[in-house]
């Protein structure tokens, strides 16, 4: 059986070294310009593009077409997406899963909406990836993903809610929670898949300290953690490095998030998955 894992590009993976995978991107579109968030885009020079434009920019998650494309022939096929209470990507992918099964009845597609998005996904993705490598059946990656998923968790720390907030992704009170110079939002994946705000920091050893305090509070023990970030490969590298003097053997790693992620988590934002 041919197996493929499928996840749209919020998850900042691009490509795994042993198993096939396809990402499925979203579109971030600024005044006349697109960018679609595949291994093309210069992230970088979008950041760039996005500070000099004036008016309001937005997002778009992708066609059912774009995740029949990247199941391709494949006949098992995990696929992931960003939480279905932010975006319309698992309506897009469960309505693609139904055309491929209509096409090939044979064939499995399972949907997971990952209530939550980027390093979460990634975390999801290498267990999906450890799983299919140990030999399990497709019923059994189902299982034992569901009961994973239990098991992870997602914060952030954001500097700036107003792509989110202009995309009315979080309440406007929210958003002004970040309004002030210096100021960040702590805050987590809600159970519901929605961004719930935990506490406000002042500085940057501060936050820190309290992303530290939140993880272990929220269960974290030395397993995984995958930190993605914008613009901000400095304060990641001190969390990770905080995180392993108190868990030396942790597997940690972080890395600069793509195009959705650097979007809406903008200049500053750090996102951060990990095992309870
Ligand atoms: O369909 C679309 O246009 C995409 C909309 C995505 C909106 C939310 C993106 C959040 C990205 C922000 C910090 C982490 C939040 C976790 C919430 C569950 C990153």
């Amino acid at each position: 059986m041919s197996f493929k894992i499928v996840s749209d590009s919020s998850s900042d993976v691009a490509a795994l070294n042993q198993t096939a995978f396809a990402s499925v991107p979203l579109m971030i579109t600024a005044g006349a310009r697109t960018f679609v968030d595949d291994g093309q885009l210069d992230v970088n020079e979008m950041i760039t593009a996005l500070k000099n434009h004036k008016g309001r920019s937005v997002t778009a998650c992708p066609s059912p077409t774009a995740w029949l494309e990247a199941f391709g022939d494949a006949e098992e096929i995990v696929c992931f997406t960003i939480t279905s209470a932010l975006s319309g990507t698992y309506h897009s992918a469960q309505i693609a899963r139904a055309e491929y099964i209509r096409l090939h009845p044979e064939r499995r597609v399972l949907v997971v909406d990952s209530l939550s998005t980027g390093p979460e996904m990634e975390l999801l993705i290498e267990k999906t990836e450890e799983l299919h490598l140990a030999g399990r059946s497709f019923e059994e990656i189902q299982r034992e993903l569901a009961q994973y998923q239990q098991s992870t968790r997602l914060i952030f720390s954001l500097q700036s809610l107003r792509n989110l907030a202009n995309n009315g992704r979080v309440s406007p009170a929210m958003a002004a929670l970040a309004g002030l110079l210096g100021i960040r939002v702590i805050g987590c994946a809600s159970e519901k898949g929605e961004l719930e705000s935990l506490c406000r920091c002042r500085g940057e050893r501060r936050t820190l300290d309290a992303m530290t305090t939140i993880i272990r509070e929220k269960g974290y023990k030395g397993g995984k953690v995958r930190i993605s970030y914008c613009c901000s490969e400095e304060a990641a590298g001190m969390l990770k490095e905080g995180l392993k003097e108190m868990y030396p053997q942790a597997d940690i790693q972080a890395y600069a998030a793509r195009g959705l992620c650097s979007f809406y988590a903008e200049e500053g934002g750090m996102i951060v998955g990990f095992e309870t």
